[in-house]
This record gives structure tokens, C-alpha cells and sequence, in this order.
């Protein structure tokens, strides 16, 4: 009892101590500001935990009520609310559990900060796991990661976690709940035999230590072989009892490090990952074996629908033509975790068809956070209204009115297990996510998970708010005392407006067409995955090889010659259309009512084909690519005039990454428009700025090298 309660009080000196440090390292991101008053918190009757601990320091550090001293924490049993969920009122903050308290501090102090209403009736989360995935490697690079090293993984040599490492997970810990995400998984779903060794274990226990407190729970990606390669077993084989065994063990072992691990997360039979497929067992037979061990623990199974084979047949079909035969054939415990687009987190894709489609699976959109498609760490591109258009797609698989969101949280098809999974773009950087405008996407995919019916525009203004308007308590990103002195003065500002007008909604305006800006100059009008092989950042749109894999290659994507451009998946092409429910599949089939902005996605057009506008399909592209450029040129006037309004470094940093990111704008459109010119031959609109790079020069050249100059 004595030494219990020695080690509760040593870990809320840590707790304190975490929250002190933020404060200092500048790495608080959108966390309320210092408290600017004391505050008497009303405790809860009945035990205590580390997590209502939480939420009564979480207001005591951030208090900006002068006038009100004092507030309530109550926990109630109201049917409107769910297990996580919270309700508030001014002074007062009600949930079910602790856990549903710590959000509702986060999200009080929040509203308080931005000036809403403290007036708030039952806010419960749309998904019951809003997790991220890291694609963390245990040496610590992170795939697709481009803000520094893994914060969990430093290698084989560095597994013992030292205080850093701790205090460092405690504030990303504190980061996530405030924004309500309640689990991660820790390592890269490429993921070695390894994953599962002792020492990973080990560390993934204390990892999973320092995220409890904050209603985070911890998962790991598994590699199907690691009985073979790890245990040694002849086979992976997922009937074999001997590999049942194995398993078994193994999942006991990581629940005596772990008692509340989550789960695993699976990428099998994928991009040269092991799978059932390899010993003749199907996707459902390889879940259901590992959901069936993890059940009596109450683990979950995470299977990723990433499927496609090097053939003929359309990479955009696969997935789906591989797990519509298994609907009804997982375990409860079994869900499905499906991209939200058919091929791969491309700028702009329909939503995957299987979503809907699947009706007696649990199913899981992943999105990604991380931009490894949209300019990756050094372009500015807000994705809430990328998952916003896709959460709020309309599949019709149960009439009208059948948004991806409600198909997956529940509200449609019985689904005991609901979950919603981004994967990550955190790292050892000082900021966290690499450009400072990343952190919004961090931000908007936490708040979509919570409240998968949110508006992209709110959760944007929201961000700016917390991130960079003046209050008058110090944060390091936004306007504080000590700042230099500036030509306005914060309180004022505010008062009259200035603010608002002059800062938030430029850059609101901004960030709201930024994501539509890197569509235009990367690829407009469906087109898709015309990327450089490999690094995905720049173009490549001629990039061929007769020993590459054709669907790794952009001419399979955009299959544009002599008389038109784009990918036939009509019913006279490959068909995909097929897989979307009427009146979709029609609608798309018809490149008259197919949405244009999909319409390369489905169809090969003649370059003469005229779109809404009266332009040719020609002329459209052209003009798309070039508005795409001028309208970065435009984010760049809009942030130099804003240079007294943020803290210097952020506003040099994101000065020159706009900077690069229209250099890199001009290198995209020249390099697309100047090839596909090459294939057919016509003009550039007499009005249109002309291109400044020369193809042969662009083709020959190493995108990877030519964009880091
Ligand atoms: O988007 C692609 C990435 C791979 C990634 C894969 C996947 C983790 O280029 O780096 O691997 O998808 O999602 O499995």
C-alpha cells in the first residue's frame, strides 16, 4: 500500500512535469494556453484514477476564466451519453467515465479559449477507436514519415526508454486525448517478424505505460510469418494447430506485458508482405485464426483490404473483388481496414466501393494523415475537406443518403465494432509534423473521428484559432508578451477585429483551397498517380520500364495517347463502375454525369471532348494545371503580409516552404503539360503562361534530386 502509493505520487510529479516541459520545448501544438487564473476543481465522488487526475490538472494548468473559480467534475450514468463521450455546461463537465472527463476538460477549456458557448449537450464520438497508425520502423526511420525520426523506435541498441523518451510520449499522449484519439498503433504496418520480440515487447509495454493515463491504448502491426521466422515453426500456415499454439503463446506473452493492448493491425498478402494466400488460406481464415486468440482478452483484429496483384486486371478492382465473397465470414471481432480511396491516397479519388458494399464485416477507413502524396512535408495542404468529401460521399448502398461516415460508424449496419484509423505524420521534429500547417492535419483528422459529420471549414478555423490567435496568456506559436514588439497590439486587435479580418480569413481562405490547389498542379480532372517512381513527390508522368510492374508505373494510370487521356473503367473499359451502387454506377458510367473531377478516373476522353464549360478536354487540363500554380503564387502573397501577425520563425519557415512549393508547382504542370503535348501535338491556350522547363531536360532529370535543389 506505502509503496503504491509512493509510485502515485511519483507519477503525477511526472504528470506535472510533462505538462511544465511543453511549455518550454514549444511543442504544444494546439493545447490550451497557461492557465491565467487558479481554479478549485469539484472532484467526483468515488475512486479516483490517473486519468481524472488528468482532467483536473488539464484545467487547472489551462484556466482562463477570471471571473469563474471553480468547476465541476461529474460523472453520471445518462443513457445520451456513450462510454467516452461528455456533456457541458458552464462549470460544470459531465461523462460516464474518466476517460469521457479528460475530453470534456480538453474540449471546455477549448470552447473557452475560442470564445463558443460552454453550453454543450452530449458530445459522443462517431467511432468507438479513433486510432493512428505509425508506419514507425523499429531502427527509427518512418516510411512515408517526413518530420525526423520515430519517437517510439531508436534501434536494436536503444530499447531501454530513457525519461526523454517518456516525457516525450506522455505529451504526445496529452496531445491525442485532446483531440479525443484513443489508441495507436506503434510500428509500421511493413512490419518485421521481429515486431513481436521480447525487446519490442518490452518497450511497447512502457510505450502502452505512458499512454494509458490518457485513454490511449496500444496496438502493434504483425507479420503473418513470424511463426516461421521468429519461432521457427516449418509454416505460417493459419490452420496449422502447431502455428495456432505459437500464437497463442505469443499473444498470452504480450497480454502479461500488456494487459489492455488493443490488437494487431495485419498487411498480408500485400506488396510482397506474407499472407494466408501464401500456404492457400484465404483472408478471412488468416484474421479469424489471430481474432480468435486475441478474443478472450478483448484484442481486436485490424485486416487491411490493400490487395492488388501485379496483372492485368485494374488495380482499382482488386480489393474489393477480394473481400465482397468473405462479407460475413470474420469473426465479430474482425474489421476490416480499407483506404479510403480504391487505389492510394492519390489528391483526389472516389471513395473505395467496398465501403457500404461490405455489410456484415466490421469496416475501418484508414486516411493518411502523413502527405505522402500532397507534397509530403514541404507544401502547404489542409486535408480535412479531402476526408470531409469522402466521409460525406454518398454510397446509396441503403438508399440516399448513405454517406461513407454513416456506413461506417454504426448508424447504418449493425456494426459492434466501429473504428476510424489515420495514419500518421508525427516525428522527432520540434514542431511534430515537419511543415507548420501539418499539425492541422493532425488536428482535423482527431476532431472528423470524434464528429465524422464536422465541417473541414470549422475544424480549420478552430485550428488557427487555437494555434495563432493572440491571448493573453504566453504560447510559443502565437503572439505572446514576450514577443518582439509589433506593430499591432494584441488585446486591441482582437477587440476590434483586426484579427480576423486581416489574419484569419486570408489564411483560412488558404488553407480551404489549398488541398484543390495541389489537385490542379499535380493532377487535375481525375487524373492520378502520375508520380515519379518511388518518392512520390515529384511528377513522372512518362516513367516506364519493361521491368517495372505496369500499375507501378504513371502511363498505366493515365494511358493518354495521340487521340485522348485517361483510364477507361466504363462498362466499356474495365468496368469498375460496376462496383458502385446505382444511381452511381450509372452516373459515373456517363462521362456527361460523371462529377469532373473524377472524370479521367472512369473514362479515356478524346482530347476534343468538351467539358461543362465549353473548353475542350485540352484546353481544361491546361488551364487546370496553370491555376493550380498561380494560385500557390497567391497563398504566397497572402502569407508575406502576414509577418507581424505570427511568431518569426513560423513565419519564415512557411515563407520559404511556399516558396518551394510554387517552384515545385511550376515543375509539376510544365512537366505534365509539356508531355502530354509531346502525345498530342496541340497548341497551349494563346493566353496561358508558358512553361519555363524543357521536357527532355525534365525526363532526364532525378526528380528526387531536382526538387531538393
Ligand atoms: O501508399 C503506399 C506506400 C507504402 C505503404 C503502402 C501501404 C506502408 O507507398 O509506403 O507501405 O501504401 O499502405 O501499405
Amino acid at each position: 500500500m506505502h509503496n503504491k502509493f509512493i509510485l502515485y505520487c511519483f507519477f503525477l510529479l511526472l504528470v506535472a512535469g510533462a505538462f511544465r516541459l511543453q511549455a518550454e520545448t514549444g511543442r504544444e501544438l494546439w493545447l490550451p494556453a497557461t492557465a491565467l487564473s487558479a481554479v478549485k476543481v469539484d472532484m467526483p465522488s468515488g475512486k479516483s484514477s490517473p486519468t481524472l487526475e488528468l482532467a483536473k490538472q488539464v484545467l487547472i494548468d489551462g484556466w482562463q476564466d477570471r471571473e469563474n473559480n471553480s468547476i465541476k467534475l461529474k460523472i453520471s450514468r445518462d443513457k445520451r451519453l456513450s462510454e467516452q463521450g461528455y456533456s457541458l455546461s458552464p462549470g460544470c463537465i459531465t461523462a460516464k467515465t474518466h476517460q469521457g472527463l479528460l475530453y470534456g476538460a480538453y474540449e471546455y477549456l477549448r470552447r473557452r479559449q475560442i470564445g463558443l458557448s460552454l453550453e454543450l449537450p452530449f458530445s459522443n464520438p462517431s467511432y468507438q477507436r479513433r486510432l493512428l497508425n505509425h508506419w514507425d520502423n523499429l531502427d527509427g526511420s518512418i516510411e512515408r514519415g517526413y518530420a525526423g525520426r520515430s519517437i517510439f523506435w531508436k534501434g536494436k541498441q536503444s530499447m531501454e526508454p530513457t525519461a526523454e523518451d517518456r516525457e516525450r510520449w506522455r505529451t504526445y499522449a496529452a496531445i491525442n486525448a485532446s483531440i479525443g484519439i484513443n489508441g495507436a498503433v506503434l510500428n509500421n504496418v511493413n512490419a518485421p517478424p521481429e515486431a513481436l520480440s521480447l525487446p519490442v515487447l518490452k518497450r511497447a509495454a512502457a510505450i502502452a505505460d505512458e499512454l494509458r493515463p490518457y485513454g490511449m491504448v496500444s496496438y502493434l502491426s504483425i507479420n503473418f510469418s513470424t511463426p516461421m521466422r521468429l519461432g521457427g515453426l516449418k509454416t505460417a500456415d493459419p490452420l496449422d494447430p502447431e502455428v495456432v499454439d505459437w500464437w497463442r503463446a505469443k499473444i498470452r506473452e504480450i497480454y502479461s506485458l500488456i494487459p489492455d493492448f488493443g490488437g494487431f493491425l495485419v498487411k498480408a498478402s500485400s506488396e510482397g508482405m506474407p499472407g494466408p494466400g501464401d500456404f492457400g488460406r484465404s483472408h478471412a481464415q488468416g484474421a479469424n485464426m489471430l481474432a480468435e486468440l486475441l478474443k478472450p482478452y478483448h484484442g481486436i483484429l485490424m485486416w487491411r483490404a490493400f490487395v492488388y496483384k501485379p496483372s492485368d486486371n485494374d488495380r482499382a478492382k482488386q480489393a474489393y473483388e477480394e473481400f465482397m465473397p468473405l462479407d460475413g465470414q470474420f469473426c465479430d471481432n474482425v474489421v476490416v481496414q480499407i483506404k479510403n480511396g480504391p487505389i492510394d491516397f492519390q489528391p483526389r479519388e472516389p471513395f473505395s466501393p467496398l465501403f457500404g458494399a461490405l455489410r456484415k464485416t466490421a469496416v475501418l477507413p484508414e486516411l493518411q494523415i502523413t502527405q505522402e502524396y500532397l507534397g509530403q512535408e514541404h507544401q502547404l495542404a489542409y486535408l480535412g475537406g479531402l476526408w470531409e468529401e469522402f466521409l460525406q460521399s454518398d454510397t446509396y448502398q441503403s438508399g440516399p443518403g448513405s454517406t461513407v461516415a454513416r456506413c461506417t460508424d454504426g448508424s447504418l449496419f449493425d456494426q459492434s465494432l466501429t473504428a476510424i484509423a489515420g495514419v500518421s505524420n508525427i516525428g522527432s521534429d520540434s514542431n511534430w509534423c515537419g511543415h507548420p500547417f501539418a499539425g492541422a492535419n493532425w488536428y482535423a483528422f482527431g476532431r472528423l473521428a470524434w464528429n465524422n459529420r464536422a465541417s473541414a471549414a470549422g475544424i480549420a478555423e478552430e485550428w488557427l484559432r487555437l494555434t495563432f490567435e493572440p491571448t493573453q496568456s504566453p504560447k510559443s506559436n502565437s503572439l505572446s508578451d514576450e514577443s518582439p514588439a509589433l506593430d499591432n497590439d494584441p488585446a486591441s486587435d482582437r477587440k476590434n477585429g483586426n484579427w480576423e479580418k486581416e489574419f484569419l480569413q486570408p489564411v483560412l481562405s488558404m488553407m480551404l483551397r489549398s488541398r484543390e490547389a495541389v489537385v490542379n498542379y499535380m493532377m487535375p480532372l481525375g487524373l492520378h498517380h502520375l508520380f515519379a517512381l518511388d518518392h512520390h513527390y515529384g511528377p513522372g508522368p512518362w516513367y516506364d520500364s519493361p521491368r517495372q510492374r505496369k500499375d507501378w508505373t504513371p502511363p498505366y494510370y493515365h494511358q493518354a495517347d495521340a487521340k485522348g487521356i485517361g483510364f477507361d473503367r466504363s462498362s466499356g473499359g474495365s468496368n469498375a463502375v460496376a462496383q458502385y451502387r446505382e444511381p452511381l454506377r450509372s452516373q459515373f458510367d456517363n462521362p456527361n454525369t460523371c462529377p469532373e473531377n473524377l472524370l479521367l478516373w472512369f473514362h479515356h476522353l478524346p482530347w476534343e471532348h468538351r467539358l461543362q464549360n465549353g473548353n475542350s478536354l485540352w484546353e481544361e487540363l491546361c488551364r487546370r494545371y496553370d491555376a493550380g500554380l498561380q494560385e500557390v503564387r497567391r497563398f504566397q502573397l497572402v502569407w508575406d503580409n502576414m509577418e507581424n501577425r505570427v511568431d518569426s520563425e513560423v513565419f519564415t519557415q512557411v515563407q520559404a516552404k511556399l516558396r518551394r512549393q510554387a517552384r515545385d508547382a511550376q515543375v509539376w504542370k510544365d512537366a505534365c503539360l509539356l508531355y502530354f503535348q509531346s502525345i498530342n501535338q496541340l497548341p497551349f491556350p494563346e493566353d496561358m503562361e508558358r512553361p519555363v522547363h524543357d521536357l527532355e531536360v525534365l525526363k532526364k532529370t532525378d526528380m528526387r534530386y531536382f526538387m531538393n535543389r
